[in-house]
C-alpha cells in the first residue's frame, strides 16, 4: 500500500446492519481525498476486539475515528474513552430502535471528559465530512477539495433559486 493510501480515518460499525449507513461517510471521505478504512467492532459481541482497536488506532496512523452504532450504542462512547483520537458517533436507526432515540441519546449524552461529536441520526455522510474537516487542518489538498465541495452546495442551491425566479 502506497504511504499516501495509509488510512488516516477509521470508520467502524457495531454491526454489518450499520453499513448502508456508514457506508456513506465512506463515500465522502473517498470523494474528498481522505484515505480511510472500513471496519466491524461491536462494543458488546467483541469488546477485546474493540478495545484494541482503540488502543492501537492513533500508533497505526489513525486521526479519526468515525463510530456507528444502533440501539444500545455504546461504540463511540467506549472508544472515546480508550483513545484521545477524535471521535465522531453515527446514530444508527437500527431495526429495533425506539425511533432512533435510544441511538441516539446512548452517543450524545457523555459524561463530561470524554465528549464524543455526535451527528444526526443516520448522519453517515455529515460525520464524513466532519473527518474530513478535522483532516484538513493539517491537509490542503483535504482542504481544497472541501472548498469545492461546498462551492457546489452553493451553486446548486443557487441554480435551483434562479430557476424558480426565472
Ligand atoms: C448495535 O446493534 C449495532 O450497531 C446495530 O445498529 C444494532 C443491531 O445489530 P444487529 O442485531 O443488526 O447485528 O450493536
Amino acid at each position: 500500500m502506497a504511504e499516501d493510501k495509509k488510512p488516516i480515518v477509521g470508520v467502524i460499525m457495531g454491526s454489518q446492519s450499520d453499513l448502508t449507513v456508514m457506508q456513506e461517510a465512506a463515500e465522502i471521505l473517498e470523494e474528498l481525498g481522505v484515505p480511510c478504512e472500513v471496519t466491524i467492532v461491536s462494543a458488546h459481541r467483541t469488546p477485546h476486539r474493540m478495545i484494541s482497536y482503540a488502543e492501537e488506532a492513533r500508533k497505526r496512523g489513525l486521526k479519526v475515528i468515525i463510530a456507528g452504532a444502533g440501539g444500545a450504542a455504546h461504540l463511540p462512547g467506549m472508544v472515546a474513552s480508550i483513545t484521545t483520537l477524535p471521535v465522531i458517533g453515527v446514530p444508527v436507526k437500527s431495526r429495533n430502535s425506539i425511533d432512533g432515540w435510544d441511538s441516539i441519546l446512548s452517543i450524545l449524552q457523555m459524561p463530561g471528559g470524554i465528549p464524543v461529536a455526535t451527528v444526526a441520526l443516520d448522519g453517515g455522510k455529515n460525520a464524513g465530512i466532519l473527518a474530513a474537516e478535522i483532516v484538513s487542518t493539517f491537509d490542503d489538498k483535504v482542504a481544497n477539495a472541501l472548498q469545492a465541495y461546498k462551492d457546489k452546495l452553493k451553486s446548486t442551491v443557487e441554480d435551483s433559486a434562479t430557476k424558480l425566479e426565472n
